[in-house]
Parts: C-alpha cells; structure tokens; sequence
C-alpha cells in the first residue's frame, strides 16, 4: 500500500463511471493510489456507486455540484476523514454519512438543510462542521451529542434561540452564529465554558445578560452590526477577552468599568455614534488596536498617551478639522489611519512618532507636508491621495514615499520656489485660427499664419509670462494621428482649449455646434474627464460686437444642453442598474453587488467629469481684442496650480523646455539629460549624493515634467526610460508616417530610400495596406525623412509596442531582421472567405458558441477595437499561424477553443447613428476552457476601457447559446420578441433578436449563495442550463475585508 499523497481531479470522474458499469470488475491499481479525490464543479447530480472503489481517500472534495444525495456506497470508504459538499442541493442529511466513524471535517455549507437525523451521533470523529448558508431555524438537537465537535458553522440561517442541551457541546471551542435572527441573547451559551471563539455578529442584539462570565475561557467575541445603543456593561467581566468587535451599533459613549478588561488588545468600535472620544478606554493600557473610524470624532484628549501599547489606531472619516496633536504622544504608534478628515495640515511633531510605518492621511485638506518627515527613520508608507498638495507636487508624493524625502532633501539644499509651467493645448477643426492665436500668445504681438504654415501636425512654443510662470504650448493640426490618442501628448493637468473660427460660426446651422465644439468636448472628456476645458472663438476682428454676444450666448445655451444630456444619459443608466437590483432575488447578491458597482461606478464617472470653463474667450489675432483677458486667465490658471519647487527642479525644467525649441536633437539621451538637470544642482548637494541617488533624483524630475506635459517620457520600460522625447513633433512625425493610409505617400518614401531594391517595393507596400505589416525594414525608410538614429528608431518602435498599437511577430527565431509589425489600423482587407471552413456562420452540432457584446452609443471609440486586437497576441504567443486578421475582425486558435473578435455597426434603420458593437465569440466543446477564454477578452477590453477611455458610456451583454445555435439553424427568423433585456434601439432593427443576458454576470467577483441551475431563455420560452451563461467562479470566502487581514495578523 502506498502512502504517497495522490490527487485525482475531474477527469478521473470517467474512470470511475467505467467501473460502474462493471460492478464485478477489479480496481485498478490507480485508483487505489488516490488519496484525495476532486470532483468540485463538475457539473454532475449525482456522486457514482463505485466512489466504493476509492479505498483509500482520505479527501473528497466533490463541493459546487448538483448533489442531493449520496450513494449509500460512500460509507465504505474507511479512511474518509475530510469531506466538502458545499454549494450542492440538499435538502435533508446525506444519511450515509453516519456510519463514517473517522469522519473529522464534513463541510455542508450552502445547501438546503433545516435538520439533522440522531443518527448523527455515531460521528463520534466529527471535529470541524460546516452548517452555515442552509435553512435552519432550530438548532437540530441531535448535533448537542456531538461531543468532540470542536468548531461549528451555524451563521447565515435563520436561528432565533439555542436550547439548553447545547451544554453538552463540551467540546466546542469555536461557534459561528453571525447572520441569524438573535434578537435576544441565547443564554444557553453561558454555560459552554470551553468556548473561545464566538460570532455572533449580524443579529438584532442589543444587551447581554451578566451569566456571560461564566464563559471564562473567551478570547474572541464578534458583536458587530447588532443593535446596541448602549455599552453592554455584562462584558467588562470578560476579563480574558482579546478581541471585541462592537462596530457598526449605536455606541455613543463607554463605561469606565471597561478597565476591567485587562486582557483586551483588539478593539473594534467603528461605524458607532462617538460625537467625543471615550476616555474610560485611555486606561486599557494593553490595547493594540483600536478602530474608531466613521464616528463624529472632532478632538481626543492628552489622556490617550497612556495608551502605551497602542500600534494601530483607526479614525478614519471622522470629524476633525485641526490635526488631534495629542496622537503625537503615542510613541509606540506603527499605523495610523487619518484619512477622510478635514485636515488642513500635519502638523512637525509628528516626527516624536519614531516607530511609526505606515501614515494615511488620504482624503484631507493637506497641501504641505512637513519636511522633517524625512528624518522619519521608521516610515516606509505615506498615503496622501486626495489632498491639493503644493510641497510636494501631488504627483512626487504618488511616487512614494521614497520620492517624498528625496524632494525635501533636494529642498534643504536649494531655495523653495512657487513654480508653474501650465501646458496649453489648442484643439480644433483645421482652421480655425489655433496656430495664429498660438503665436500670437509667444510672441506678443499680432501673428496670422499664411497657407504655408498649415503643414505641421504639432507646433510648440512656449512663453514665460515671469521667472516663476511659463507655459508650453501645443498647437495640434488635424490629422487622424491623433485618434490614438491625445493622453500621450496632453497633461491631465493642463488646459484644453477648443479653438473655433468665431466669424463662420453659425447658430443656426445644424450640426454646427457639434462638428466644432460638441465632438471636441466629448472626445476629450471621454478620454480626459478631469481635465480643464475652455473654448476659444477667434477671428473677433471679423464679427460685430453684437454678433459675437449672440454666438456665444447660443454657444452659452447649447453647451448646457450638452451638459444636460450628458448627465440625463448617466442618470438613466443608473435608474435602470438600480431598477435591475431591485428586480434581482435575494440569493443573488453578487448579481446584485455587480450591478451596485456598476451604478457606483457611473456616479464617479459623472462626478470626474469637469465642467467647461464658464466663460467663452473671444480673441482676434489680427488686432489683439481679447487677448489680454486671455493671458489674464491663463496666469490666474497658472497661479492657481503653482507648487512648491526645489530651484534645482525649475533649472531643470528650464534647461529641458529651451532645448525644444533651440536644440538640434530628436531626443534626449540620457548623458544630455543628465547634464541639462545636475547642471544647476548645488555643490552640497551633488557632494552628499551618490550616484544612484542622483540617478533617482533625476528620474523623479522626469517623473514630474512628463506628468506636467513638458516632455513624453514612459518611467515602466527600462529600455525606454533611456530617452526623453521633449518634442513632440517627433513621435507624432514618425507615427504619422507609419499610420499613414495614403498609399502613395508610403510609395514615394520607399521609392526614395537607398535601403530597399526597387523589386521589393510593390511586396513591401502590399504587406502595409493589404496585411497591415511593416517589416523592420519598411519601418525605417518610412523613418528616413526625420533623420532618426538606429537607436531613436528602435525606441519609436517599442514606444508603438508599449502603446500597443502594433504587435511584434518574428517569423524566424534566428533572424531577428525577419521581425515584422503588424499594426490592425492599416489593414484594409475583408474578412477572407476561407475561414468560413474554420468558423461557418452556423455552430457546428458538436460545438457550442459563447458571445459576448460590447456595445457603444453611436460610435466606436478610435483605436479601442485596434489595442483590443494587439493585445489577445499576447495569449496567442509568437505563433503567428493561431490568428488570421482582417479590417474588423480576428480569428484566433488558443486552449482548444476558436475565438472571433469582430467590430461592426448594428444597422439601425430608424436612427442615423446605429449603435457600435464589439463582440467576443467563443467556440469549444469545453465550457470551462471556452470561459476562460472569454472572460480573459472581457477584462482585456475593460481594462484598455478604462486605461484611454475612462469616461466612455456603454453597455454589454452576453447573447444566449442557445438563441445563437437556433438563430443559426432556423432561417428565416420569426419575428415575435418579447424580449425585455433587449434595448429598444435593438429591438427596431433586429428581426429576431436573442436573449441577452446582462453582462454584469461577468463582473460578479464572488459565487452567488445559490447560482440558479436553469436560466429561462425569455426568446424561445426553453430553460438553458445556467453553466451556458455564468461562468463557473472560485469559490466564496466569507472572510472579507480590512478587519480579517489584520485580525490573522495580529492573532
Ligand atoms: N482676421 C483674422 N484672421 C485670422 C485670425 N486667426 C487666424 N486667422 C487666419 O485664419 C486662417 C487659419 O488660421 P490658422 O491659425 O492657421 O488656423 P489653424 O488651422 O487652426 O491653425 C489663416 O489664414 C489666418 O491668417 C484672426 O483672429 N483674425
Ligand atoms: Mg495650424
């Protein structure tokens, strides 16, 4: 016999429903190697006779199936000692159970039961039992004989008293009751002395009866949401206790008599009424832990310092305006939570606290940080988030700690001056005079560009209005380049301005306002919702006084309607998230909590977006009218934004800005940029500093200039982090070069460079605009013209990687020059007819078909469904031949499924502008690999969703396999649809439209307490099976939150 650990998985299941077929057979060897047995979510009803066979498992894990009941077969298995049923459906005791005399673990959690037979007490080994999630509203006298049950699981059911017989539990040390329907102490618990652990949290309690000292042996009582209103006196006799939770009552104040409680360390009394802090806890001088956040704390006595052993003290959200200074005489302090307050400062003794780890003080009014927090040996963690920051710039205070003490010693060294650079950018349609108004604003004085002018795509400038305010300005052209986006060039913190021509500017024209100022702002504020916007009318010189007032005040109107429809467009999608919570069952509360996500999500997309500036500027370039109030503004701007800055970081940023615009070089390498930094860096400075701290100082400047928008610098990527691109006019060159769709322009720079025979011109080009590939080859003679350095090249290269605008693939591991780009954006072919063999348009019998929508209000957003497409290659792996692209669409092979990416227009009859869909498809015959696939899609276009559009609407839906095979089979369709998950824009143009499933199923992060098992298809009336639209999940954990991890921490 071996003893070695053997674990059988799922697949083994077959064998074993072999073997039931032939009852008379021998076991195989193998099957008697097993020792645990795992057959979890394996979809099956029942558990086969032959489990018999499996002689020697010790554990069963048969949990997240259909069971209801057990073969009687089960009892035959001597050496079962751990046994998980969770998440199954029984409705009474699998009775087999009871002849398992070795049985030490049954876990029975999340089914049906409401009893238990007395057969029950021939489990004499029975030490762990899991009964919570089921149906009981008595405590089922039978298990009071289980004398050796050391831990019970009774939370989540329905209990409202515990009989006496409980008492002869002698054995229970751990009782979980949180979650039933206590409203008064069960006082039969008093007398299970041995008990240690007891949760009762989640009742109605609101006393406890002094008999509760009798439990003398209690270390962990769990009271939280109850319905105290005042301290349950009963408990100062717990002299033993270590952990109390009393959060989330009605506490307002705490008896002195707490001093009895010498043994307590762990307190938790967040979520309560405490309007002043409760002195009596000053003297429980063993205290670890107190957590007092979410009460209406304002101040806290000088008596807390005799807390000496307190480490971690919770007050977040509270009351407090001034910063309690006494805190700073608690010299053992590790953690110290004060976020959420309304703090206005920190104050320099907080230094005193030397042992201090971790301070958060996210959420305040802070905006300068103390500078002896550098002198802090013990501090690795400080968490200013959400405070308007000056010293330091919010974005070094992101970077870290570490980041924090290098800009304060950097201040010690040079003087502290309050700096601002503000990047200005002028968005526009052509012509609209942004270029003139840019010049305009550098030079002084009345510049208007003449036709030759309007070539470049990105202009710079910039314009030191004094020593301590200058702005760069980036004046865009048009051109498609930009639709993979503005954030590579536009600073979340600097100012957009949507430049019109104010004299062609026509009210009354439709379509007016949202071909030059309306798309402008949705663009931007779906790609940038924080950032300022103002508009800017030119061309004043040219209009009437009057008609000037009259355009801005339609322009005034319009942009509230705008606004308006914006916010009617979020409010509707947020009543019918809260209208579908309404709808969904209890049971469901991960549906539930998916959706209440989603709604939370909408309001802080609503709430980030920015509200244009209220003023229109009218300007004239020609005569200078309006500029002033211009500048006026954009200085107020500035000043506003100023921060506090070391001198040797306003030198720097100097230094870098001049080069811009004086220097030869396409880039900055990192000998320039060392020297344009350190230049003006003190003596004393660069004496005490290694070079590695110099290293990291510099990169901190980076850091900060690249946030501002000075320069484009990617800090993630070691190879590119080398180079500083400071104009901008370069990368946007190269990609224009690159992402060209004008064939002819490609044709001439091929033509023109000496790198390429003339032969292979018409191969290269075709392999651009037909395959949308560009050879390593092509890449630089399309580069030739910027007179880039083979390095410069390769940084632009991985820089489109990084940006996942193309994918690289190397056909021959041995030739590196072999490396190709394939860039989705270029191709222009259609999807090619032989994949049909490989994906018919109907599901294959053996075949299922999962899908899921995206769907986007009337336009898809540039370069999403393109980034979406780059970034499955990194599923797919070098092997190019798993994947075959065409203009909207992708093909892919990948872990025994076929995938199908497509973008495409819902054809809208009614409406000029038809809804945009992306779709996943998935094809497999196995379900569990088939989700897996799918769901790794959906978060792929969630996350790019959120990285470059985070303030983009829209909607998504899983279409039910079974329409899907139907839709397939029966053409033409019927055109009866009843269908209430359908949109009504959906619903007018689709003849026979399928279920949709909210694909909010798929934002569910825990199992659901009980996942249905059919799930109607409202289309065709049948029931689907659910595993055909919930993806099987990981399995719930009750423990959650902040309180557990450090609970397991502590204890
Ligand atoms: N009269 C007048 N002409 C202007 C003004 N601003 C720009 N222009 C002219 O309008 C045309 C387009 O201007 P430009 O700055 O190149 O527009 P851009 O394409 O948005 O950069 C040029 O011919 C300019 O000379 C202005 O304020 N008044
Ligand atoms: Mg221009």
């Amino acid at each position: 016999m071996s003893y070695r650990q053997v674990t059988a998985g799922r697949e083994r299941l077959d064998l074993l429903h072999v073997l039931q077929l032939s009852p008379q057979s021998k076991t195989p060897d193998t099957v008697l190697e097993w020792t645990e047995l795992h057959i979890d979510s394996a979809g099956i009803d029942n558990l086969p006779d032959s489990i018999d066979r499996c002689k020697n498992v010790k554990e069963l894990n048969a949990a997240s199936n259909r069971l209801s009941s057990l073969p009687q077969s089960i009892s035959k298995l001597p050496h079962l000692t751990v046994l998980y049923l969770s998440n199954n459906a029984f409705t009474t005791f699998p009775i087999a159970l009871c002849d398992l005399t070795n049985l030490e673990v049954v876990d029975l959690h999340n089914n049906q039961l409401s009893d238990i037979p007395v057969d029950i007490t021939r489990m004499k080994g029975l030490r762990l039992f899991w009964l919570n999630n089921n149906a009981f509203t008595t405590i089922p006298i039978a298990l009071c004989d289980l004398t050796n049950l050391e831990v019970l699981y009774l939370s989540y059911n329905q209990l409202s008293d515990i009989p006496v017989d409980i008492t002869r539990m002698k054995g229970l040390r751990i009782f979980w009751l949180h979650n039933n329907a206590f409203t008064t102490f069960p006082i039969a618990l008093c007398d299970l002395t041995n008990l240690e652990e007891l949760y009762l949290s989640d009742n109605q309690l609101s006393d406890i009866p002094v008999d509760i000292t009798r439990m003398k042996g209690l270390r962990i009582f769990w009271l939280h949401n109850n319905a105290f209103t005042t301290f349950p006196i009963a408990l100062c006799g717990l002299t033993k206790l270590e952990v109390l939770r009393l959060d989330n009552n009605k506490l307002s104040d705490i008896p002195v008599d707490i001093t009895r409680m010498k043994g307590l360390r762990i307190f938790w009394l967040n979520n309560n009424a405490f309007t002043t802090f409760p002195i009596a806890l000053c003297d429980l001088t063993n205290l670890e832990v107190v957590d007092l956040d979410n009460n209406q704390l304002s101040d806290i006595p000088v008596d807390i310092t005799r807390m000496k052993g307190l480490r971690i003290f919770w007050l977040h959200n509270n009351a407090f305006t001034t910063f309690p200074i006494a805190l700073c005489g608690l010299t053992n302090l590790v953690m110290l939570h004060l976020d959420n307050n309304q703090l206005s400062y920190i104050p320099v003794d907080i230094s005193r606290l030397t042992k201090l780890e971790r301070l958060i003080m996210a959420g305040n009014n802070i905006t300068h940080l103390p500078p002896q927090i550098r002198n802090m040996g013990s501090l690795t963690d400080i968490d200013v988030k959400g405070n308007p920051l000056v010293q330091p710039p919010i974005h070094t205070a992101d970077r870290g700690l570490d980041a924090v003490k290098r800009y304060f010693e950097a201040l010690a060294d040079t003087k502290a001056i309050q700096s601002s650079r503000v990047q200005i950018n002028f968005l526009g349609e052509t012509e609209a005079g942004k270029t003139s108004i840019s010049r305009t604003l550098q030079l002084g004085q009345s510049t208007l560009t003449t036709k030759a002018d309007r070539t470049r795509v990105v202009e710079q400038g910039t314009w030191e209005s004094d020593q301590d305010i200058a702005f760069n300005i980036n004046d865009f052209g048009g051109h498609d380049v930009y639709k993979i986006g503005h954030p590579i060039f536009i600073s979340t913190r600097g100012l957009v301005f949507i430049t019109f021509n104010l004299s062609k500017y026509d009210p009354e024209k439709e379509g007016h306002f949202q071909l030059h100022i309306g798309a402008w702002i949705d663009k931007v504020q779906a790609q940038m919702p924080g950032i300022q916007i103002a508009l800017l009318g030119t061309h004043l010189d040219e209009v009437a006084t009057p008609h000037a007032v009259t355009k801005c005040s339609s322009i005034t109107r319009q942009l509230e309607d705008h606004a308006s429809e914006k916010k009617r467009w979020y409010q509707a999608q947020k009543e019918t998230c809260e209208n579908k919570i309404k709808e969904i069952p209890e049971a469901q509360a991960s549906l539930r909590q998916a959706y209440q996500s989603k709604a939370a999500h909408l309001q802080t997309l609503y709430g980030q977006i920015k509200p244009i500036y209220e003023h229109i500027f009218t300007v004239s370039s020609k005569t200078l009218k309006g500029v002033q109030e211009l500048r006026d503004y954009l200085l107020s701007f500035a000043r506003t934004s100023a921060e506090v800055l070391p001198e040797m970081w306003v030198e720097a940023a100097k230094n870098i800005c001049t080069k811009k615009i004086e220097g030869p070089e396409n880039t900055l390498g990192w000998e320039v940029i060392d020297d344009l930094i350190l230049q003006n860096a003190p003596t004393s400075w660069k004496e005490k500093h290694t070079q590695e701290e110099k290293k990291k100082t510099i990169c901190d400047i980076l850091s900060f200039l690249a946030h501002r928008g000075d320069i484009i610098w990617f800090d993630k990527s070691p190879s590119l982090m080398k180079v500083v691109f400071h104009k901008q006019e370069v990368i946007v060159n190269v990609l224009k070069a690159v992402l060209t769709h004008d064939q002819g322009e490609v044709s001439q720079k091929l033509q023109k460079s000496m790198k390429i025979t003339r032969r292979k011109t018409p191969k290269i080009e075709e392999d651009i605009f037909n395959r949308g590939i560009v050879s390593k080859q092509a890449m630089s003679c399309l580069c030739e013209p910027f007179k880039l350095s083979t390095t410069e090249i390769d940084v632009m290269t991985e820089m489109m990687l990084k940006l996942e605008l193309c994918y690289q693939v190397q056909e021959d591991e041995s030739l590196p020059s072999n490396t190709s780009f394939h860039f989705p954006w270029l191709l222009t072919e259609e999807r090619q007819p032989e994949l049909n063999t490989k994906w018919p348009s109907k599901v294959p019998p053996d075949t299922r078909q999962l899908t899921l929508q995206v769907l986007f209000p009337y336009k898809c957003p540039d370069g999403l469904y393109e980034k979406f497409s780059v970034r499955q290659h990194k599923h797919l792996g070098l092997m190019k031949t798993m994947r075959m692209d065409w203009k909207d669409g992708v093909y892919a092979e990948l872990e025994g499924c076929k995938m199908q990416l497509t973008r495409g227009e819902n054809p809208d009859p009614v409406s000029q502008d038809p809804d945009w869909v992306i779709s996943i498809a998935v094809r497999g015959s196995h379900l569990s690999d088939m989700w897996r696939v799918l769901m790794r899609g959906h978060h792929d276009l969630l996350d790019i969703i959120k990285e470059d559009w985070p303030g983009l609407s829209y909607d998504k839906y899983l279409v039910c396999p079974h329409c899907v095979r139907e839709d397939s089979e029966h053409q033409p369709p019927s055109t009866t649809n009843q269908n209430p998950e359908v949109p009504a824009k959906r619903k007018r143009y689709c003849q026979k439209t399928p279920t949709l499933f909210p694909g909010e199923i798929l934002d569910q992060t825990s199992r659901t307490a009980s996942k249905p098992r059919q799930v109607p298809c409202v289309n065709t009336g049948v029931s689907i099976p659910a595993d055909l639209v919930y993806p099987p999940h990981l399995a719930m954990s009750w423990q959650e939150g902040k309180h557990n991890t450090y609970l397991s921490v502590l204890l």
